[in-house]
């Protein structure tokens, strides 16, 4: 079918016309149909039958211009291509963790998928100081399994190959990775946020620090160049649905073949914003304490996994079976996995400096009104990104990031609990 934008007029009469979404929905039935779409990118309906509810699809459809800057910013929509694969990818490696899919379409840059009605996104009930016990569990073992089978330990490379071309193409989106991650916030943008203190703390440390900016370098040349595995690419708190029992990991429109550390490093990010924003959201710290050891659990979890998948995979596009002795093997699998772990810090750094002076920030923050308040939040990130950067090679193990966050919160908590019972 030729591209057409869809809307609450036109989505009944499509939907009718898709066997697989009739299945669900009945034909001919009265739909209410309610935009959903709080995302940067697209449009998000959740649709639901007039009569019978509880019988609902979501349909999420591509534009061909970036949502969040209106009609004037261009954005091919070619993106739903690479989320609608991305899904299909996701749906064999872990179907326990994606929405089912019933309908996609490359040339209505559509998809049809499984609403997450009893789900909500992780941010936003996060930033309420909801406790989520699986969740990071259930992140940590979406990453092993993805990242692992995805990789050239996890598959036979010529099926490899075939799996790389169906994203390779994901340029624009690669392309705005690069620029609002990697190059913007660290230097004068028009496109960049803007709150006076935290500009002016930029502005005097973190866009005249050449140290730091030769290791954002170095993070952008990784996502630039390696290929390490099938990425969700854009996997934050609110890429997250999950409830008191399952986590569905969703939005996967920036899929590309990158480095393992990215997906790793953005997420324990976000779990850190997160933790910074309780400074402001808690009056004490018990949630900032929860924060800090999902967090960690993230990685915890995804290492043993990664590793399992390891000790029982029988062979891969790396390495055959036999050919280092146990003792090398044992070796070279602790020197992989730090390096993995070093990626991660430095990249979880990245995130921290983008979601503050970039475009794209985090609501636990930006909804903050007082600004006065949010730069105080910010500058905290902007340190905490720095200190993480410049010893994002010198911490190897996943207790001496713990210490070395817990010791950075100690020594700068903002105080705003006084601030705020004084007003
Ligand atoms: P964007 O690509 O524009 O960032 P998202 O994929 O993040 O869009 O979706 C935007 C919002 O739509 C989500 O924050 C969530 O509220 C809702 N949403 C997306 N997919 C689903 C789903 N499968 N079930 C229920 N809600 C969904
Ligand atoms: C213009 S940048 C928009 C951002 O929103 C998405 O969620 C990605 O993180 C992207 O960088
Ligand atoms: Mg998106």
């Amino acid at each position: 079918m030729a591209y057409q934008i869809l809307d609450k007029g036109s989505i009944p009469e499509y939907l009718n016309g898709l066997p697989s979404v009739v299945e669900v929905l009945g034909k001919g039935k009265a739909l209410d149909i309610e935009e959903v779409g709080d995302g940067n990118l697209n449009f998000v309906y959740k649709i639901r039958r007039a009569d019978a509810p509880e019988r609902s699809v979501v349909l999420k459809q591509a534009v061909p211009y970036l949502r969040m800057a209106g009609e004037e910013w261009p954005l091919s929509r070619d993106r739903m291509t690479f989320e609608i694969r991305a899904l299909l990818a996701y749906n064999d490696l872990v179907p326990q963790f994606v929405p089912k899919v019933y309908h996609s379409d490359e040339d209505m840059s559509v998809l049809v998928m499984q609403n997450l009605d009893n789900h909500a996104v992780a941010r936003y009930r996060m930033i309420e100081g909801e406790v989520f016990p699986n969740m990071a569990r259930d992140v940590g073992d979406f990453l092993a399994e993805t990242l692992f089978r995805t990789s050239t330990l996890g598959m036979e490379s010529v099926e490899r190959r075939h799996l790389m071309q169906q994203f390779n193409l994901n340029d624009e989106l690669c392309k705005l990775t690069e620029e609002f991650i990697f190059t913007f916030p660290y230097m004068e943008h028009e496109s960049n946020y803007s709150n006076p203190a935290t500009d002016e703390y930029a502005r005097a440390t973190i866009r005249k620090n050449t140290a730091y900016k030769l290791d954002i370098l170095k993070f952008k040349e990784l996502f630039l160049t390696k290929t390490d595995a099938l990425l969700h690419a854009d996997l934050h708190t609110g890429s997250l649905m999950a409830n008191a029992e399952e986590t569905f990991v969703i939005d996967m429109e920036f899929a590309y073949f990158g480095p393992f550390g990215f997906d790793v490093g953005k997420v324990i990010a976000n779990f850190l914003m997160c933790y910074t924003s309780h400074f402001y959201h808690s009056d004490d710290d018990s949630y900032q304490n929860w924060l800090l050891t999902e967090a960690m659990t993230i990685w915890k979890r995804f290492e043993q996994r990664f590793l399992e998948l390891w000790d029982n995979a029988d062979g891969s596009a790396l390495l055959l079976e036999g050919f280092l002795t146990d003792d090398q093997l044992k070796e070279y699998k602790a020197n992989f996995m730090r390096a993995i772990f070093h990626d991660s810090v430095g990249f979880c750094a990245c995130s921290l400096a983008r979601r503050t002076l970039g475009i794209a920030g985090v609501a636990d923050i930006r909804d903050i009104e007082d600004l006065g308040i949010r730069s105080q939040l910010e500058i905290t990130n902007l340190k905490l990104s720095q200190l993480l950067l410049s010893v994002h090679e010198e911490i190897h193990t996943i207790d001496e990031l713990e210490s070395t966050i817990e010791s950075f919160y100690a020594e700068n908590n903002p105080g705003l609990v006084k601030q705020k019972v004084g007003t």
